[in-house]
């Protein structure tokens, strides 16, 4: 089996201080939370930005100043800056950090209930982030959070409108008003998959570990992080990301899952430096 990726998403758009008063809203708080992920043994970092009150924004200034900074301290590691944003933001703005040229970002795969509100992504707008990733030879991260997303994407790589090449899929299963997180509904998508492609799996809230321990059995890579579960064990919040992390690195280790690298994730990825 391949190394495991571990991705942490460190911050999301949704979750506040208010939950969990270590989630990151500052340039500072950032990079701390990225490092703790690095040194538990993320190789990747996922990433949305807030404004220091903890409002998020995609602004293109804000992505650069958290990405350098976290560059500065973590240099190898892959940072997957997310174009998802927060539901109602237009397309315009959730592309801005597609202008810093990542190697890559995440390309949400199609419309969904997202808790009480509608997280909006029509073909027309895949059509335009697919133009850009393309452009700007960014590869996506895909998220599907149903069927229909990732056999909507699969239909879009074959007809050139969204990146092909070696693709690379994370299904996030457990928001609520999309597909809930259960190890068969997981293996329907897997079982849907190119058989070259990778993917990893996120789990949300308290399904997050129960996800990971299935995808680390069957070859998959795995994302924990506050964007996804703010919790280290039920009714115990956790302490940092790499709090998280290193949990999910002591399940691995359990299941004799070797932990890759930034450089091994991107080969796994076919990512070039
Ligand atoms: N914040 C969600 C509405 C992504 O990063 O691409 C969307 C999201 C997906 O988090
Ligand atoms: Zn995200």
């Amino acid at each position: 089996m391949e190394k495991l990726i571990i991705t942490a998403a460190i911050s999301g758009a949704e979750v506040t201080k208010e939950q969990n008063p270590a989630v990151p809203y500052t340039v500072e708080e950032v990079v701390r939370e990225a490092k703790s992920a690095y040194d538990a043994g993320a190789a990747v970092v996922h990433l949305h930005v807030r404004t220091d009150d903890g409002t998020p924004t995609q602004d293109k200034a804000r992505f650069k100043q958290c990405i350098d900074t976290i560059k500065n301290v973590i240099p190898d590691v892959i940072i997957i800056p997310s174009t998802g944003g927060a539901v109602g933001m237009t397309a315009e703005e959730r592309l801005q950090p597609t202008e810093l040229f990542p190697e890559m970002a995440t390309l949400d795969c199609g419309t969904c209930n997202f808790g009480d509100e509608v997280f909006e992504n029509t073909m027309p707008m895949m059509r335009d982030f697919g133009k850009r990733f393309i452009e700007n030879n960014i590869k996506p991260e895909y998220e599907c959070f149903e069927m229909g997303h990732l056999d909507t994407a699969l239909k879009m790589i074959k007809k050139g409108e969204l990146p092909g090449g070696s693709l690379h899929f994370n299904f996030v299963l457990g928001v609520f008003g999309c597909t809930p997180a259960t190890i068969p509904n997981l293996c329907w998508l897997v079982n849907a998959l190119p058989s070259d492609a990778t993917w990893c799996a996120t789990g949300i809230g308290r399904s997050e570990f129960p996800i990971a321990a299935a995808t680390i059995a069957m070859g998959g890579h795995i994302r924990v992080g506050f964007e996804d579960n703010l919790f280290i064990e039920k009714g115990v919040l956790a302490k940092s990301n790499g709090e998280l992390v290193a949990k999910a690195v002591r399940i691995a280790n359990e299941l004799g899952r070797e932990i890759a690298t930034p450089d091994e994730a991107r080969r796994i990825l076919g990512l070039k430096k």
